[in-house]
């Protein structure tokens, strides 16, 4: 498919539409022990032999954190006026609770006045991953209290920020949290433990739920949301027992967190896969993990396709998506099933405003003669910022696209190995260099903001 004129795309969107960048604290900050920041996690994991590709970690990273006041003039030169970042827990609280680390809340306070300074504006995220490593030795996400750590960190960035930042999410892609992290044992903290996992994935929506409320408790105007990585799932035949296998697959990947978040109850089918639900997760909590929120943010790179198959033992499913057309993570390409999943939210959880909060693809690039020519990357965004306004365009109220990722950085168990940045970064002198793909997306935003 020929990547798109910016100025064709550009038109099929409203005035009010944002579009943007988007990054996260632990992947791109580094300064891993600076200013008080304690230990999260991840920190904990990539020190780990052998759990990330290379020995990587983000101790460094893209030394964000010493250089972000370049980087945010790269952006405004580039004209991204839409930023998602993410703020480290351990920076606020090097023990997740207790004593609040001023230096922590003062680089957030100069970052946030620095992104205003410049034009552009924060969408804030609370939680991507980078949970204190204190509060997983009492037992992390399967801890109830840690709902409520969670919240008392939230209010207090609600206090500090809620005036100049306008948009809070308040977790990034919780299945990824709880299933890689706790079930998979591939993320931070590395367990493998089915019902731990389920415990965790409710204490995530609960500690959710709870900072919405409390979000309102204090009377803020702008808006608050969550961010689900979503992966529409398709039957491979009309079979009834691939039908039924793909309703699986979707109830694992989707549903989990998609119905209790707007319908405040779990997808029945989860107690009919696993008997009962744990004891953890306690039916009185629905109601808070359903508070409204002001729209849901969608993180899409892939879809799926699978077969029935009885010798799976975790969903009795084969997936049998075709691998013809995949990203450098082997994520299988098609952009038309973003359409079919913003429409499928419409029809399924009702006109609630959608936001895509990531999208983006890891190709293995490189540098020559000072240039990135990432023409995959390019198409891959510019057949899925279409995707987008196809779905406008057939009613769904989607508001705004974040690019992931602005520059490339440390991609979790994959450490450095996989870049998926629209600027490049050369790990060993920090230099930035727009690839390609950042240079066609600066002429789509601005032929937004000049077209007629
Ligand atoms: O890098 C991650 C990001 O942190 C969460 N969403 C998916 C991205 C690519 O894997």
């Amino acid at each position: 498919m020929p990547v798109i004129q910016p100025d064709l795309l550009a038109a099929r969107f409203p005035s009010t539409f944002r579009f943007g960048v988007a990054s996260a604290s632990y992947q791109i900050e580094g300064a891993a022990t600076e200013d008080g920041r304690g230990v999260s996690i991840w920190d904990t994991f990539s020190r780990t032999p052998g759990k990330v590709i290379g020995g990587d970690t983000g101790d460094t990273a893209c030394d964000h954190y010493h250089r972000y006041p370049q980087d945010f003039a790269l952006m405004k030169k580039l004209g991204y006026d839409n930023y998602r970042l993410s703020f480290a827990w351990p920076r606020f609280y090097p023990d997740g609770k207790g004593k609040l680390n001023q230096k922590g809340v003062d680089f957030y306070d100069r970052l946030i006045d620095e992104l205003l300074g410049q034009g552009i504006n924060p969408l804030v995220t609370l939680y991507h991953w980078d949970l204190p490593q204190a509060l997983e030795d009492e037992g992390g996400w399967k801890n109830r209290d840690t709902a409520y750590r969670f919240e008392a960190y939230a209010a207090e960035v609600f206090r500090r920020f809620g005036d100049r930042v306008q948009s809070f999410i308040t977790h990034n892609e919780p299945w990824c949290a709880s299933v890689l992290g706790y079930l998979f044992g591939v993320h931070a903290p590395g367990l493998q433990d089915m019902e731990t996992a389920l415990v965790a994935s409710h204490h995530i929506l609960l500690s959710h739920g709870l900072a919405v409320n409390e979000y309102r408790a204090q009377g803020h105007t702008g808006q608050i949301g969550i961010t689900l990585n979503l992966n529409p799932v398709y039957a491979a035949t009309d079979d009834t027992l691939d039908q039924a296998a793909a309703t699986r697959q979707d109830v694992f990947s989707n549903r989990w967190f998609l119905d209790p978040v707007l319908k405040g109850e779990y997808p029945k089918e989860m107690e009919q896969w696993l008997g009962s639900l744990p004891a953890a997760m306690r039916a009185e909590d629905l109601p808070i993990i359903a508070a409204k929120t002001d729209f849901l943010g969608i993180n899409f790179y892939s879809y799926a396709v699978v077969k029935h198959d009885q010798e799976d033992k975790l969903l009795q499913l084969q997936n049998v998506t075709p691998q013809d057309h995949v990203t450098d993570m082997g994520w299988p390409i098609k952009a038309s099933t973003l359409r079919d999943l913003l429409n499928r939210l419409k029809r399924d959880y009702g006109d609630i405003p959608l936001y895509v909060t990531e999208n983006g693809a890891a190709y293995p690039d490189v540098v020559e003669d000072g240039r990135i020519h990432d023409t995959e990357r390019t198409a891959y965004v510019s057949e899925h910022i279409e995707a987008c306004a196809d779905a406008i365009a057939d009613g769904v109220d989607l508001r705004g696209y974040f690019l992931w990722t602005f520059m490339d950085n440390f991609e979790w168990a994959f450490g450095y190995s996989k870049r998926f940045g629209i600027v490049y970064t050369d790990y060993d002198t920090q230099e930035r260099i727009p690839k390609d793909t950042a240079l066609w997306y600066a002429d789509v935003l601005k032929s937004f903001r000049t077209r007629a």
